[in-house]
């Protein structure tokens, strides 16, 4: 399990052009309050990242700010958590004003309590990850004021952007509301482009997809429209800062008239991925009748399988890549729409 969540952290760190040098593991009952771990471990990680000429070490789980100081001073290399890596990459993705200010609320909230002389201006440079800062505690605290002004200026922004999403919802009342959600590369915006013809980016890279995109579409020949929304991806611990200053993204999945879980069920570990989606989604307030789980890449798996997750939890197969199953999946959704206005009436 462990072994296969530093896979993930490879990935992320993949996404973010950091090349892997090494990994190690360490297993102990309760992280050290000082070092997260224990201290001739972090000794033994200064003496390979040395060997290895590596510029940082990325712990796959949350470290405090003084844990990272601490690390820091051991190992002499930039020392980062698998937020700030996912902060990171999002940081590197976000293109539309949208995403960027969410992204940069989301970092920079994330820096304060944790900005140290090595940590300055890291988002500002170009370069990203690995960047030192060299100043004195003077320029700590400049930076620190200058980081509070700018999230209370974010946050200004961030109402003004809510506020306009909120007027182009009702705009859009007339039509149904399907989102895309589910865990990163799951093939959320190949099913999208399948389903609307749209050219969303699609990438065999984690977090392809930052902005929500939305796109007519039609369930059926008659023609009636619906909307479709393809989302930003879900995430093991994904840091919930991102989670709190996305909130105006993923609302378009909680104002959904029908969500799309899509899993990647050709994964050996689908059922986790679905598990860590399911509670994002739960969190946001998605309640369970409105989700449809879509198993997808059904072409990379052998024999389909079962069609639910459990006995009262169906699932429909597609294949986003060949199509496959996807005359079953429009006809599922124009189901539960129909389902959802005889509710209504
Ligand atoms: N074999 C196969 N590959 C697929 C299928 N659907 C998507 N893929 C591949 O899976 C990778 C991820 O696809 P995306 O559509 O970018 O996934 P996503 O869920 O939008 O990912 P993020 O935006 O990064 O969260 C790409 O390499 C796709 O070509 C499928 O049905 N079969
Ligand atoms: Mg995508």
């Amino acid at each position: 399990m462990v072994e296969e969540h530093l896979e993930e952290l490879a990935e992320l760190a993949r996404a973010s052009d950091v090349a892997v040098v090494g990994q190690t593991l360490q297993r102990r009952r309760s992280p050290d309050a000082r070092t997260f771990i224990g201290k001739g471990k972090a000794e033994e990680i200064a003496v390979a990242a040395d060997h290895l000429a590596a510029d940082l070490v990325i712990f796959d789980d949350d470290l405090s700010p003084v844990q990272v100081k601490n690390l820091e001073e051991i190992v002499d290399k930039q020392v980062i958590d698998r937020s700030a890596l996912i902060l990171e990459i999002f940081v590197q993705r976000a293109r539309t004003r949208e995403a960027r200010t969410q992204v940069e609320l989301a970092q920079n909230e994330y820096l304060l309590p944790r900005l140290t002389r090595r940590w300055t201006h890291l988002s500002r440079q170009a370069g990203g990850i690995g960047v030192r800062g060299g100043e004195g505690e003077k320029q700590l605290e400049a930076d620190r004021r200058m980081l509070r002004k700018r999230i209370q200026h974010l946050k200004r922004d961030l109402a003004k952007i809510e506020r306009s999403r909120k007027v182009q919802r009702r705009g859009r009342r007339d039509a149904s509301v399907i989102a895309l959600a589910g865990y990163t590369n799951a093939g959320k915006s190949t099913l999208f482009n399948r389903l609307t013809r749209a050219g969303a980016t699609v990438e065999d890279k984690l977090f392809a997809t930052l902005d929500s995109k939305l796109r007519r579409g039609s369930l059926d020949h008659d023609g009636s429209a619906v909307v479709f929304s393809d989302t930003v991806g879900f995430i093991r611990k994904l840091p919930h800062h991102l989670v709190a200053s996305f909130r105006s993204t993923l609302e378009e999945i909680t104002h959904a008239d029908v969500v799309l879980h899509v899993v990647d069920r050709s994964s050996d570990h689908w059922q986790e991925q679905m598990e860590v989606a399911d509670e994002v989604l739960e969190e946001i307030g998605v309640e369970r009748d409105r989700v449809v789980t879509v198993f997808n890449k059904s072409d990379r798996v052998d024999g389909e399988g079962p069609s639910q997750v459990s006995d009262d939890r169906p699932a429909v197969w597609v294949s986003a890549l060949t199509g496959a199953g996807v005359d079953d999946l429009k006809s599922e959704i124009r189901a539960r729409l129909n389902g959802d206005r005889r509710a209504l009436a």
